[in-house]
C-alpha cells in the first residue's frame, strides 16, 4: 500500500515536472519563417530560461530550422558546422508546413505531399529549456524505425533505448563493462526516421554538449546539459533524400585521393623498420596486392608526436623504405596522438611559446593529463596559432618521414585520468547526467579553458573534427594535394575534410557484424570513406574469422587491416593458405571494382549521399529489409547487393533478394525468380564472397585485376563493361576520370564524367552509348585506355557483330546458354572516339 502510494505519488510529481509550461507569443511571420518569444510564465519552482526565442527559418525547400534562444544571455552556439542557405525559401516553394500551438507552446513540422508529421513538439509532452537540462521531444506518433545517432556499435535500426552522446575513448560493448549501445569515439546528432511504408525524414541536433537520446517506437527526444536548441528538418521523401538533404547543411563528403580506395595494411607492434619491412616483403613475396603501409605509435620516442625513434626506425633507412613505397606508386600513413607530451622537446616548447594549449585552473598555460607518453597536454584548436602550429609540426615530420596521410588517434581527447591529473573533478554533480557515467571519465578536466572564454564542457565533442581538419588542411594547403585523414573521434561536418575508422573492435564474429551498421551510419553522416580494422583488433584472431571479415571488409569503402599489439600475428600469410587465398582474391575483387567504388566516391563528393549502404534505400518500401535483412547484406551503390558471412561456422548464407533481377558478379549466372524472398547460397570458408549485379546496371570491371599490385597499375587497365540487363532490356553506368590527386578538381572541372547506356532494342540488335556530361579531364599518357570487352548478363542469344558507323570492331564473341552470358571483344576503338557500339544478335 505504502509503496502503492509513493509510486502514484512520484508519477505525480513526474507528471508536474515533465509539463510543458512554455507558451508562445508574438508570432510574427516573414517571407520565409516566422519568429515568435516563448516564454515561462509565473515563478517556476526550478531555474528555467525562462525567455525563448523561437526562430524558424525554411531554408531550402526540404529543409527547415528551427532554433530556440535565451532572449536575455547568450549561450553556446557550435560555430561553423553548418553551411547556410544560399537564399532561403518562400512557404510556397516549401514542401513542408509549421504550426505553432500557443499555449502550451508546441510546433508541428508537416510534409506536404502525404501530409504526414514529420516533427511533433507535443504541447501535451514534455518541454524543458534549463541552463543544463534542456529536453526536446519529438513524439510522431506513429511506428518509426530510428536510424544514425551516433557514435555506438548498433543495432539496424537502433532498438527502443537510451543512447548517449559524448566523445568518449571507449570501445563500447565489452569494453570497461558498457553494454552494446554505449556511446564511443565520435558525436554524430543526426537521425534517419523511417516508417513502415518507408516514408522518411531525417533530424539534425546541432548541439555539441553531453546528451541522452530517448528512442521509442514512435518517438525520438533528445536531452542535452547545454549549448541552445538549433533543429534542422529534412522531408526525404526517401532516404536517400534525407541524406542528401543533410549533406547539404553539413558539405558533401571531401573527394579522397584515388589511391586511398586501394588496400591498406597496418598493425601496433611493428617495433622497429624491419618488422615494418617485414610485413611489406610479405605481401610482395605472397604476391598479395598492397597500397598504403601503416605505422602505429611504435615509430616515435617515448610515444612523443612529431618524433621519429632513429634506434628502431633509423632515419636513412626509413626514408629508403619510403622511397620504395612511392616508386611502386604505393603510400605511407603514420599515426599521431591527440596530446603532446609535456617533456622538454620542440613540440612541446613551440606550442608553449605560441601559447596553443587548453588552459586550467591549476595549470594556466597547459592543462594536464596522461597518455602514453606520460603527462601531456592539449591542442586549443580554437586558438589562432593552432592551425600554423600543427600545420609546421607536421612539416618537420614529413621532413624525416614522407607521408602520404595522416592518422588521428586518441582525439576524444583521451587522458587516463578523469579530469586533471591529481585535481578535483569538474562537472560531475549535474542536474543531469548522460549516460549516468561522470563526463569526466577518461577525458580532460571539463572546465579546460579554451581561447575566447570558451570552456571543455562545451567544445568537449569538437577535438576530434578539429585535429582532422587541422590535419586535412596540411595536405590541400600546405602541399596542395587531397586529404587522406583518418581520425578517430569525428563531430557533424567532419566529412567535408577528412574521413574516419571504426576504432577498436574486437575479432568476434559479432563484432564483424556490426561492423556493418556502423559503415552505414558513418555513409549516412556524410563520411563515406569508413571501414572497420579488419580480422578484428583486440584478442586474437582465427583463419576462419579472419577469412571472412576479408571478404566482408575488402568492400567496406577504406579497407584496412589492423590488430593489437598484444594479439598474434594475422597477416594474410601467417594463419594458413585458406586465410592467404581468400585475402589475396578478396582484394582483387575489390580491384575488379575500383572503377566503380571511385566513380561513386565522386559522385557522393559532387551530389552527397551514401556509397555502402543498406538495401532499403534502394528499395525503401520493402519492410523485410526495413526489419530481418536490414543489415545482414549491404548494397554497394544501387548496383551491387553482397551477402556475406557473418556466423561461424557456416558455408552458406541465407540471402534475401529484393523485387529485381539478379545476376552473380563474377559470372552472370542469374538468381532464378520469385524475388522477394531468401535464397540459400553456397558461401565456401575459401572462396569469394556473394556478390550479385542488379539489373539496370552497367560496371567497368578493371581487367588487370587478376594480377595488378597496386590501384595505381589500374588507372593503365583497360576496362570490361559488365552489363546487367533489367526487365525491359536496359542498363546504365558510370566512370570518374581525373588526375586523382588534386585538391580542386571538382570547383575547376578538370574531370571527365562518362556514362555509359545499353538498350535492347530488339532480339537481334542493342545499341550500347557513351556520352560525358563534363569531358575536361587530359588523360596522361596510357591512362584509362579504354574498353576491352562488352560482357552482357541476361543475354537471350550470342552476338555475331558489333560495329561503330558500320565498321566491325569485334574479334571474339562467346556465349553461354545456360547462364544468358554473351561477351565479345572489343578491338580497334579509341575510348573517347566512340559514341555508340551497335550490337547484333
Ligand atoms: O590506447 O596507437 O584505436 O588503432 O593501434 C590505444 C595504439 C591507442 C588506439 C587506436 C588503435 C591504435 C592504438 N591506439
Amino acid at each position: 500500500m505504502v509503496t502503492k502510494i509513493l509510486i502514484i505519488f512520484s508519477l505525480c510529481l513526474l507528471g508536474v515536472l515533465s509539463q510543458n509550461s512554455y507558451v508562445a507569443s508574438n508570432i510574427q511571420w516573414s517571407n520565409n519563417g516566422l519568429t515568435a518569444t516563448v516564454n515561462y510564465p509565473g515563478n517556476p519552482a526550478q531555474p528555467v530560461v525562462a525567455n525563448l526565442l523561437l526562430n524558424v527559418t525554411f531554408e531550402t525547400p526540404q529543409r527547415i530550422r528551427f532554433k530556440l534562444t535565451d532572449s536575455t544571455t547568450a549561450r553556446w552556439e557550435v560555430p561553423d558546422i553548418v553551411i547556410p542557405p544560399s537564399a532561403p525559401v518562400t512557404i510556397k516553394q516549401a514542401q513542408y508546413t509549421v504550426k505553432v500551438n500557443s499555449s502550451p507552446f508546441g510546433l508541428t513540422i508537416t510534409r506536404n505531399s502525404n501530409g504526414q508529421v514529420i516533427f511533433n513538439l507535443d504541447p501535451t509532452q514534455v518541454f524543458q529549456y534549463n541552463n543544463q537540462d534542456i529536453i526536446l521531444l519529438n513524439n510522431l506518433n506513429y511506428a518509426t524505425n530510428f536510424y544514425g545517432i551516433g557514435e555506438r556499435v548498433t543495432n539496424f535500426p537502433i532498438l527502443p533505448g537510451v543512447y548517449t552522446i559524448f566523445s568518449r575513448d571507449a570501445a563500447g560493448p565489452y569494453d570497461d563493462g558498457q553494454p552494446p549501445g554505449s556511446n564511443m569515439y565520435s558525436n554524430q546528432p543526426f537521425y534517419l526516421a523511417l516508417d513502415s511504408e518507408g516514408n522518411s525524414h531525417g533530424g539534425f541536433f546541432l548541439n555539441s554538449n553531453a546528451m541522452d537520446v530517448f528512442i521509442t517506437s514512435t518517438s525520438i527526444k533528445f536531452r542535452t546539459v547545454g549549448g541552445v536548441i538549433d533543429f534542422f528538418v529534412f522531408v526525404g521523401p526517401d532516404p536517400e533524400d534525407v541524406i542528401t538533404q543533410y549533406h547539404q547543411l553539413v558539405g558533401n563528403p571531401v573527394l579522397i585521393p584515388y589511391w586511398g580506395l586501394g588496400w591498406n595494411h597496418c598493425r601496433w607492434g611493428y617495433n622497429n623498420l624491419t618488422a615494418l619491412q617485414w610485413a611489406y616483403n610479405g605481401y610482395i613475396s605472397n604476391n598479395i596486392p598492397i597500397d598504403i603501409m601503416w605505422t602505429d605509435i611504435d615509430y616515435m620516442i617515448g610515444y612523443q608526436d612529431f618524433t621519429l625513434d632513429p634506434t628502431r626506425y633509423p632515419y636513412d633507412e626509413f626514408q629508403d623504405f619510403i622511397d620504395t613505397l612511392h616508386e611502386a606508386g604505393r603510400r605511407f600513413v603514420p599515426i599521431t596522438d591527440a596530446a603532446i607530451a609535456q617533456t622538454n622537446y620542440f613540440a612541446y616548447n613551440t606550442g608553449l611559446t605560441q601559447n596553443v594549449y587548453i588552459g586550467s585552473a591549476n595549470h594556466p598555460g597547459a592543462l594536464v593529463g596522461q597518455v602514453w607518453p606520460g603527462n601531456a597536454v592539449y591542442i586549443d584548436w580554437f586558438h589562432p596559432n593552432a592551425t600554423g602550429y600543427w600545420h609546421s609540426m607536421m612539416s618537420q615530420l614529413r621532413q624525416v618521414m614522407e607521408f602520404d596521410g595522416f592518422w588521428c588517434d586518441m582525439n576524444e581527447p583521451s587522458n587516463f585520468c578523469n579530469g586533471e591529473c591529481g585535481y578535483p573533478e569538474h562537472y560531475n554533480n549535474l542536474p543531469y547526467t548522460p549516460g549516468q557515467t561522470d563526463l569526466n571519465t577518461k577525458t580532460i578536466d571539463l572546465a579546460g579553458t579554451h581561447y575566447g572564454g570558451l570552456i571543455e564542457y562545451n567544445v568537449h565533442s569538437l577535438y576530434g573534427m578539429h585535429m582532422a581538419i587541422n590535419s586535412a588542411s596540411f595536405f590541400t594547403d600546405v602541399l596542395n594535394t587531397r586529404p587522406f585523414v583518418i581520425t578517430r573521434s569525428s563531430f557533424a561536418g567532419l566529412g567535408r575534410s577528412a574521413s574516419k575508422w571504426l576504432g577498436d573492435n574486437f575479432s568476434q564474429f559479432n563484432w564483424m557484424a556490426y561492423s556493418i551498421p556502423g559503415v552505414f551510419n558513418f555513409n549516412m553522416f556524410g563520411i563515406p570513406l569508413i571501414g572497420a580494422d579488419i580480422c578484428g583488433f583486440n584478442d586474437d584472431t582465427t583463419p576462419e574469422l579472419c577469412s571472412r571479415w576479408f571478404q566482408l571488409g575488402t568492400l567496406y569503402p577504406f579497407a584496412r587491416q589492423h590488430n593489437t599489439k598484444e594479439a598474434i600475428s594475422q597477416e594474410p600469410w601467417m594463419m594458413g593458405p585458406t586465410l592467404l587465398e581468400t585475402a589475396t582474391w578478396a582484394i582483387r575483387v575489390r580491384y575488379s571494382l575500383i572503377n566503380y567504388y571511385y566513380y561513386l566516391m565522386f559522385s557522393v563528393s559532387l551530389n552527397g549521399g551514401v556509397v555502402f549502404k543498406p538495401a532499403f534505400f534502394e528499395y525503401p518500401g520493402d519492410a523485410n529489409l526495413q526489419d530481418v535483412h536490414s543489415s545482414d547484406n549491404f548494397m554497394v551503390g544501387s548496383a551491387l547487393i553482397v551477402h556475406p558471412v557473418l556466423t561461424q561456422g557456416a558455408t552458406n548464407v541465407t540471402a534475401y533478394f529484393p523485387s529485381d533481377l539478379w545476376y552473380n558478379w563474377y559470372n552472370g549466372l542469374p538468381i532464378s525468380l520469385p524475388y522477394n524472398r531468401t535464397i540459400v547460397l553456397n558461401a565456401p570458408l575459401r572462396g569469394l564472397v556473394n556478390i550479385h549485379m542488379r539489373g539496370g546496371y552497367i560496371i567497368p570491371r578493371a581487367d588487370d585485376h587478376p594480377t595488378a599490385m597496386t590501384i595505381q597499375e589500374l588507372r593503365y587497365s583497360t576496362i570490361t563493361l559488365v552489363v546487367a540487363l533489367d526487365a525491359e532490356g536496359v542498363a546504365s553506368g558510370g566512370l570518374a576520370l581525373d588526375d586523382g590527386l588534386s585538391v580542386n578538381t571538382i570547383s575547376s572541372g578538370n574531370y571527365t564524367l562518362m556514362t555509359y547506356m545499353y538498350k535492347q532494342v530488339s532480339s537481334k540488335q542493342g545499341i550500347l552509348s557513351f556520352t560525358s556530361s563534363n569531358h575536361k579531364y587530359t588523360k596522361a599518357a596510357g591512362e584509362y585506355p579504354g574498353v576491352s570487352n562488352v560482357v552482357i548478363y541476361g543475354c537471350q542469344s550470342q552476338i555475331s557483330a558489333v560495329t561503330v558507323n558500320g565498321v566491325s570492331v569485334m574479334d571474339n564473341q562467346q556465349f553461354d546458354g545456360t547462364g544468358n552470358v554473351c561477351s565479345a571483344e572489343i578491338v580497334g576503338v579509341h575510348p573517347d572516339d566512340i559514341t555508340q557500339l551497335n550490337f547484333s544478335f
